[in-house]
């Protein structure tokens, strides 16, 4: 396959970074049309390719080098990176800057009846997650046992479901917990949208490229403060 001219980046394709993604690329003065059907999009005043995809693919395509930057939520990032980690996998890319959107927190949460004290209240309790590493890092931190639940979707709806006694999902707003019947109890992580550059070493015109971006992101951010 050999190291691309273009400068490649990934972002997801559709969900709630997406848009914002393309718009933050797009004030950066980076040209380009998305077509829906196409994982590439092409820009077309920069050799700039952007590539579309599920933002769990993002982590693991920069770290290994498939890429040279990618726009995710730092959830994901350390999320995959504890996984990459265990299983010996290539785990190491750059964050080169938070950004100013994707705000969420991961947090416990237990069904409103549950009487909850501290995170002790969960030992030998069944926890339903998207976040299994994350979780396994705090509750080992306290010292908890507890077995997990794993569920890419739908995790709010496990206790009511019989799935498990609590959960460790993103919030927002709240509303999700709230229309659940479940109230959040602990924030276990804070998380951004980020920027990550893989650890390749770039060649200069490609560095420069790369730093130009960053330092337009800068400015970008700092006109929107
Ligand atoms: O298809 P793909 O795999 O690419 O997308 P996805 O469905 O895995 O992710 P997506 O688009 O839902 O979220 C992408 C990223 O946005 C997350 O990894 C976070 O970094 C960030 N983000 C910010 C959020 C939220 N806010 C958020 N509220 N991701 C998800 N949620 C969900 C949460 O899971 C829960 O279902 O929104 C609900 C809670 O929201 P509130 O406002 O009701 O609290
Ligand atoms: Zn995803």
């Amino acid at each position: 396959m050999g190291q691309s001219k273009r400068l490649r980046i990934a972002i997801q394709k559709s969900g709630r970074l997406s848009k914002e993604s393309q718009q933050l690329l797009k004030s950066c003065g980076v040209k380009f049309n998305v077509n829906e059907q196409r994982l590439i999009a092409h820009a077309d005043n920069m050799p700039i390719d952007l590539l579309r995809v599920r933002d769990d693919d993002i982590p693991g395509l920069v770290m290994d080098g498939v890429v040279d930057l990618g726009i995710i939520g730092e959830n994901v990032l350390e999320e995959e990176q504890i996984e990459r980690q265990l299983a010996g996998k290539p785990a190491e890319c750059t964050k080169l800057r938070e950004l100013d959107f994707g705000s969420c927190r991961l947090s416990l949460a237990v069904p409103n009846e549950f009487k909850y004290k501290d995170a002790n209240s969960l030992e030998g309790l069944r926890i339903a997650t998207s976040y299994p590493n994350l979780l396994r890092r705090f509750m080992q931190e306290k010292g908890i046992t507890y077995s997990d639940c794993m569920l890419k979707g739908s995790v709010e709806v496990a206790p009511r479901a019989g799935l498990s006694d609590g959960i460790c999902d993103l919030v927002s707003t709240g509303a999700t917990l709230e229309a659940n019947g479940l109230y959040e109890t602990e924030v276990i992580y804070r998380s951004m949208a980020c920027i990550i550059q893989s650890n390749e070493t770039q060649p200069t015109e490609k560095q420069a490229l790369i730093n130009k971006i960053l330092s337009r992101i800068n400015g970008v951010i700092r006109a929107r403060e």
